[in-house]
């Protein structure tokens, strides 16, 4: 099931084997606008990458807790703003990750706007997958990434999706949702996120339903995984090829 309401924060292949990963994992970065299939994009990369370790990090588990300040006037806080996140916590997460660490992950709650207990533990994998709406706003955390995606789906689809979202899972009404989203959604998407697109190395017109993108995707994954592995089992195959190639 690759609903786009699925908003599980992390994910991960064959978790229950705690093996050491041997190399620095392959980072990818999946941007887009709200409701534009970024889940489903990941959740099929994940589901093709079924004989590596994945872990799927979303930048919503990011978010800046509300203060009451903030709480008491919710209808007027831009979640789409790039400051919304705690971008510093993200970068030391990734961090630990990338040297083989295990790691905290604060789970956020879109109900109460407010990070809750219990946190995610991530063990390091061979593939992290960082996804989110300005995944690919921040310059640190794209250095960090060996391919950025960009998901691009049009905007009366993603509304459309958006508004049935927010109703059936996040409790709102249709008026909330379109206030919403023409306050600070779209403004936010025009701003920062669109910008964003130039940072991509892959552009994937129709999200989710664009199945020959994905299978270019895994296979581009794969290849480079197997490239590390050759690397350290013949630490010259290297050497030999480039000779070959002068
Ligand atoms: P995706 N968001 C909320 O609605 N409530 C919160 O507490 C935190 C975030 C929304 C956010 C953004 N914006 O558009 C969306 N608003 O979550 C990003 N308004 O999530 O990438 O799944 O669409
Ligand atoms: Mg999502």
């Amino acid at each position: 099931n690759y609903g786009i309401t699925d908003h599980i924060s992390i994910q991960s292949n064959g978790s229950d084997s705690p093996r050491l990963p041997h190399k620095q994992p392959f980072i990818i970065g999946v941007a887009g606008g709200t409701a534009s299939g970024k889940t489903t994009v990941c959740n099929m990369i994940i589901s093709q990458l079924h004989d590596q370790r994945v872990v799927l990090v979303n930048q919503d588990s990011f978010y800046r807790s509300l203060n009451e300040e903030q709480l008491k006037k919710v209808h007027e806080y831009n979640f789409d703003h790039p400051d919304a996140f705690n971008t510093e916590l993200l970068l030391s997460c990734m961090e630990k990750l990338r040297h083989g660490q295990l790691v905290s992950i604060p789970s956020y709650d879109f109900k109460t706007h407010t990070s809750i207990e219990p946190s995610h533990l991530v063990n390091p994998a061979d593939v992290i997958i960082l996804e989110g709406i300005l995944i690919l706003h921040d310059s640190e955390v794209r250095n960090l990434m060996n391919m950025k995606i960009f998901v691009d789906t049009d905007s009366d689809v993603r509304l459309s999706r958006r508004i049935q979202r927010d109703t059936v899972e996040r409790g709102r009404n249709v008026k909330n949702v379109l206030d919403q989203y023409a306050r600070f959604v779209k403004p936010s998407f025009d701003e920062f996120i669109l910008p964003s697109k130039k940072f991509a190395d892959v552009i994937i017109p129709r999200g989710g339903d664009n199945h020959v993108a994905i299978d270019l995707i895994v296979q581009h994954i794969l290849t480079k995984l197997g490239q590390h592995d050759l690397c350290k089992i013949y630490p010259n195959v290297f050497v030999i090829f480039s000779t070959f190639q002068i």
